[in-house]
């Protein structure tokens, strides 16, 4: 029995500091409908789905940034994707900021959820690799204050049983590391969803312009998508926000790397593929059979060093 599914990569555009998140899951839902239309079984929405990118804005003040954040899943503002998916039959993965109370204080996680079919949550993950910085930094010609307004995620890089396949999660900046798919890997994942916020400019490096870094953006989730013979959905928010732009290029790879949906446009658009999640066996059992042929005795230093350690 085969085991397609067909999915949608809801690409967004910008989303201004002044949209409400009423109006923002009002265009969710429009990109859900579509989904719908089209016969999808699942849809990838971006990382922090709800608002603009709000790490470029340093905000000392709890009041100004806490309402970015969300208190709890689903809620008044978005339980109408939650009602409208369920009722459509389509699993979500959604990215969002998430305030939680744990271990007696306030916590602030950069979060995202898998929605099944019927609208449960069945998995939540806290982004592992924050990018940016954690202090205001004059220097820079806007500000990427991720480590500022989040702690690392808590959760490792779990995988879950949903569709018939084993689905997995990361969002953005984990998607340029290695680790975070090979983990996910040694679990058979399947497919992984991720959504990214990336600007089309680096503050620190003018000169690289948007082309590279959609360049390193399929580089990055092509390379781990066939390394661990796994779906990978890379879902963007892109175009202009309040005046700083964000790379789109929204793919979806297969697991012998090549691109088999992509982008065209820096607006809201879903894009689709039909994964056939038995395609991901080939490659498991041959070149990526780990079990044969990974040397973990070699790999200590993954797991047990950060930094660069040069020879003397
Ligand atoms: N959201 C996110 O993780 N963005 C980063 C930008 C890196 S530049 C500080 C990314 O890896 O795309």
């Amino acid at each position: 029995m085969s085991r397609e599914i067909k999915v949608g990569g809801a690409q967004l555009g910008p989303i201004q500091r002044a949209d409400t998140k009423e109006a923002t899951v009002a265009r969710l839902i429009a990109l859900l409908d579509q989904a719908h239309e089209q016969g999808c079984d699942f849809v990838v929405f971006p990382e922090l789905a709800l608002t603009t990118f709000f790490p470029r804005y340093y905000m000392e003040s709890k009041d100004e940034f806490e309402p970015y954040f969300e208190r709890e899943m689903p809620n008044a503002a978005t339980r109408p994707l939650f009602e409208k998916a369920a009722e459509y039959g389509i699993g979500f993965y959604l990215g969002y900021a998430e305030i939680a109370q744990e271990e007696g204080r306030t916590r602030y996680f950069n979060t995202s959820i898998l929605v099944d079919k019927a609208g449960r949550i069945v998995g939540k993950y806290r982004k592992i690799h924050l990018p940016g910085h954690a202090e205001y930094d004059p220097e820079r010609s806007f500000q990427h204050l991720e480590k500022y307004y989040f702690e690392p995620g808590n959760y490792g890089f779990p995988v879950w049983r949903m569709m018939d396949g084993i689905f997995g999660m990361c969002l953005c900046n984990d998607r340029r590391w290695p680790e975070t798919y090979r983990v996910m890997g040694l679990q058979g994942v399947e497919f992984v969803a991720l959504g990214y916020n990336t600007p089309s400019v680096n503050s620190q490096r003018p000169e690289e312009r948007g082309e590279e870094r959609l360049f390193h953006s399929d580089l990055s989730a092509q390379a781990g998508a066939y390394q661990n013979a796994t779906f990978v959905a890379a879902i963007a928010k892109a175009g202009n926000e309040d005046g700083n732009p964000l790379i789109g290029g929204s793919i979806i790879v297969h697991p012998s790397g090549q691109i088999i949906a992509r982008a065209e446009t820096e607006d809201d658009e879903l894009i689709t593929a039909v994964c056939d999640l038995d395609d991901t066996t080939f490659y498991k059992k041959t070149i990526f059979d780990f079990a044969r042929h990974r040397r973990p005795e070699h790999y200590g230093r993954i797991v047990s060093q950060t930094g660069v350690e040069l020879p003397e």
